[in-house]
């Protein structure tokens, strides 16, 4: 049999990476979309770089960009991929409330400009597609747990963004029988998360407190709840999503919802830092209340979180809890990460990190000393 062709959009994200790496795996001659800019962005991907001057690559990087029409079909014409994960898109909540006409453009009509890519070159027959659909889509909340049957209500642009990115796949699907199918992913994280996303921003922000190379961490809202699982997990949902007879939508989450205040606890915990959270609304705080790990020079007291306003959204999702049954049963996905487990990857990744971090700081290595 011939090696199957699959065709990544945003492979140098999160997503990008874990799944470029499961379909090499499996096999896969991979080819993904990666954007210029001024300094590289394939940090997640380096590991599978091959030489462009070998024969026989199985993964090619492709440079575009979702909002150029032209780009994309000559991408798609070139590749003539049997698979395509549309993962690429502004995929901030809060920078989308800045930038919501980009956002649509390259989460919404981005999707559109992928569907009639593959329409026009006469691939339907051939090519199935994927969509990165998000638990952003229900939004405020209208029923817990939510399921494939739970009615949208978005609170973003993005997530309206999304909305349209969701239909444009049921209506391409429906109208030229195109294998296109969403999957309805809750929150996945990673030691490879983006920097700025709150599970990333407070592991990063624990361990450099840990180490002493931070004072304290500044967040938004406390009170939200997520439902968290591995991006490991939910890159072989995509793939197993791809693989059945007929193309259907997935809710993948675990089914557990946590508040953001319980995942810094957590972050603390996996080092050895207990910490208690005093006041409420704009005014609360987290002190250290003790610290088990000599390596950490902690003082029970010290405030090590505060509340800003600014990570405050226009419009809130307060509440996300998905119902994985549907998966469970008809992909046979079952996570293999509970959130402790999530943790302590993203703990275990940040401190090696930041450990890094103070050892070129010290050494005068870092990106500052190029300034002096
Ligand atoms: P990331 O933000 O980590 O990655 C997004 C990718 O899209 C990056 O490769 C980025 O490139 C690329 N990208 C952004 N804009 C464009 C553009 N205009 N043209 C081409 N590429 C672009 O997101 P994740 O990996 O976390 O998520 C993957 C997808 O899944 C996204 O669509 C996201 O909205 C969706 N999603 C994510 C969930 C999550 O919890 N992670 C949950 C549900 C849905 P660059 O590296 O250059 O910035
Ligand atoms: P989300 O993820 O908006 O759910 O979108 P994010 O981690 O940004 O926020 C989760 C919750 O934490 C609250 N929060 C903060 N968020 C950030 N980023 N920074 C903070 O300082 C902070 N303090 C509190 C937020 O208000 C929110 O309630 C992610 C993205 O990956 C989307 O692309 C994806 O579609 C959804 O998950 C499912």
């Amino acid at each position: 049999m011939s090696q199957k062709v699959a065709l990544i959009t945003g492979v140098t994200g999160q997503d990008g990476a874990y799944l470029a790496e499961f379909l090499l795996r499996k096999g896969y001659i991979v080819h993904g979309i990666k954007r210029r800019s001024s300094l590289f962005n394939t940090n997640r991907i380096d590991h599978l770089y091959q030489d462009p001057h070998i024969e026989n690559r199985n993964f090619i990087l492709h440079y575009g960009d979702m909002t150029d029409s032209s780009n994309l079909i000559r991408i798609i014409q070139e590749v003539q991929p049997d698979e395509i994960y549309n993962l690429a898109a502004m995929s901030h909540v809060k920078v989308s409330f800045d930038s919501p006409e980009y956002t649509a453009n390259a989460d919404g009509i981005g999707t559109l400009r992928i569907l009639e890519a593959v329409r026009l070159l006469n691939l339907a027959g051939k090519t199935r597609i994927y969509q990165a659909s998000t638990s952003e889509l229900y939004g405020l909340v209208q029923q817990i747990p939510q399921s494939e049957k739970t009615p949208f209500y978005p609170r973003s642009p993005y997530a309206v963004a999304k909305m349209y990115a969701y239909w444009i796949t049921v209506n391409y699907r429906e109208a030229y029988g195109l294998f296109a199918a969403n999957g309805i992913l809750f929150n996945h994280e990673s030691p490879v998360r983006g920097e700025t996303f709150v599970t990333r921003k407070i592991t990063m922000a624990v361990s450099r407190i840990a180490l002493g190379m931070q004072d304290k961490l500044f967040l938004g809202n406390l009170s939200a709840k997520r439902d968290w699982g591995h991006a490991k997990d939910y890159v072989r949902a995509m793939y197993l999503i791809l693989q059945q007879e007929k193309p259907e939508d997935f809710v993948i989450a675990t089914g557990i919802t946590t508040e953001v205040r319980e995942f810094v606890r957590l972050a603390f915990g996996e080092v050895g830092i207990s910490i208690e959270f005093k006041g409420s609304g704009v005014d609360e705080k987290a002190y250290v209340t003790g610290c088990s790990n000599p390596e950490y020079q902690l003082s029970s007291g010290k405030e090590v979180l505060a509340v800003d306003p600014m990570y405050f959204r226009p419009t809130e999702v307060d509440l996300l809890l998905g119902d994985p049954t549907k998966a469970r049963e008809k992909l046979g996905w079952i996570p293999e990460y509970d959130l402790k487990g999530l943790v302590k990857d993203m703990m275990e990744g940040d401190i090696k990190l930041m450990k890094k971090d103070r050892y070129l700081r010290d050494g005068g290595y870092d990106i500052l000393s190029y300034f002096e």
